[in-house]
């Protein structure tokens, strides 16, 4: 029999990546989208008609206990969020709702459904957690033993959100796990980010549709991988016989300035300075300057391992917005 998986966010980039490799595997794939009018419900519809989409939203618990009706997972991909740290400072409450509580609400509808020991679980946790600070261990890198120190409120409600997980595991012998994933990027990564706003500027800027780019800080320094390679990782997390947590990172940090070059070189600019405007508007109250990853315990215990590399993924993401551009479609 087919496997039967739900997965959260289903219209972000994990949710899209997640739902290909399922449905490779398969897996019948449900998905959780909100709104009474998506606009992304089209895309989805037209890009992955074997997804089964299921109208509900992570504040709303009885849509997901009806998610839990109609789908009977075997597995749960929890990866809907307000997931914009930038956003997250300026809708607090909403984030706390929706990436705090929100996460509580499907551990909930699992357990009220009867499937706690059933249903397997997945939490999308994230390096945010570890907020660049206490960075003491330099080339070694945060695991899953690092301290904790959220420096946002998005940072602050998925930590409720890991350590609530963490709790439905010893408190219900859930197979309930939480991948604490670094940076993953791609041409499916909203606009909004740091990385595909420059991929997307870049290609316009190259087209002669746009002049410059604004841009916040540009000191800060991530451990940027590919969303493809690490949905992967979620799903191996799943398949093991024992719930836990898992560290997926490249062990590389770059600067948003090796960013730059790579994403510029690629379209024939070799210096991106003149290009690049400041803007303190994408500034944030409190910021996280590094993060580097150590995903050992994933590579020895998964298996897992990332294929793209840094220049792989600038690469694919200006190449992606070139043809994007150059076909005049609207930018998603
Ligand atoms: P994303 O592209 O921003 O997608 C977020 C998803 O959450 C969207 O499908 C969004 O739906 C949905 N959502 C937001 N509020 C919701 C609500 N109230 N009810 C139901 N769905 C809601 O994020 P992503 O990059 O795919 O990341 C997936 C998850 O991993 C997130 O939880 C993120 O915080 C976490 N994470 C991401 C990274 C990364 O580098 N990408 C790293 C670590 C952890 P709409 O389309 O309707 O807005
Ligand atoms: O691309 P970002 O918005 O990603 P950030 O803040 O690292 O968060 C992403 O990764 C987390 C994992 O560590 C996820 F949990 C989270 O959901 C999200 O996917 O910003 C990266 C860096 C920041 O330091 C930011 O201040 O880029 C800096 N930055 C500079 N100018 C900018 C901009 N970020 C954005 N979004 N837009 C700018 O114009």
């Amino acid at each position: 029999m087919a496997k039967q998986a739900l997965i959260t966010g289903i219209t972000g980039q994990d949710g899209y990546h997640l739902a290909e490799l399922l449905n490779e595997k398969g897996y019948s794939v449900y998905g959780i989208i909100r709104g009474q009018q998506n606009p992304k419900k089209n895309r989805v519809e037209q890009e992955q008609p074997y997804v089964k989409l299921i109208e509900g939203d992570l504040t709303d618990p009885s849509s997901l206990v009806r998610a839990m009706e109609i789908s009977k997972p075997d597995e749960v991909y929890n990866l809907a969020a307000i997931s914009h740290v930038g956003y997250s400072f300026k809708t607090p409450q909403l984030t706390a709702d929706v990436t705090a509580k929100g996460t509580l609400n499907m551990l909930e509808a699992i357990r009220l459904s009867g499937g706690a020991k059933t249903v397997r679980f997945y939490q999308a946790s994230t390096s945010e957690m570890f907020g660049g600070l206490d960075y003491n261990r330099p080339g070694k890198g945060y695991d899953e033993e690092a301290l904790f120190h959220p420096r946002s409120p998005y940072g602050v409600a998925k930590l409720y959100a890991h350590w609530i997980t963490k709790n439905y595991r010893e408190s219900y012998d859930m197979h309930a796990s939480c991948g604490i994933l670094f940076n993953h990027e791609g041409p499916r990564r909203g606009l909004e980010f740091v990385t595909r706003k420059i991929s997307n500027a870049a290609a316009r800027i190259h087209l002669g549709k746009q002049d410059h780019i604004e841009l916040g800080n540009l000191e800060p320094k991530r451990d940027w991988g590919y969303a493809g390679d690490y949905v992967e990782g979620m799903w191996l997390m799943l398949q093991q016989d024992k719930p836990d947590d898992f560290v997926l990172a490249t062990g590389e940090t770059h600067s948003i300035g090796e960013y730059l070059d790579l994403a510029f070189k690629e379209v024939g600019i070799n210096d991106w300075k003149p290009y690049v405007k400041q803007n303190p508007a994408f500034m944030r109250p409190a910021e996280v300057d590094i993060l580097l990853g150590n995903p050992s315990k994933a590579e020895n215990v998964l298996g897992w391992k990332r294929k793209v590399d840094f220049p792989g993924l600038v690469k694919m993401m200006v190449e992606y917005d070139i043809g994007l551009e150059s076909a005049g479609s609207l930018s998603s």
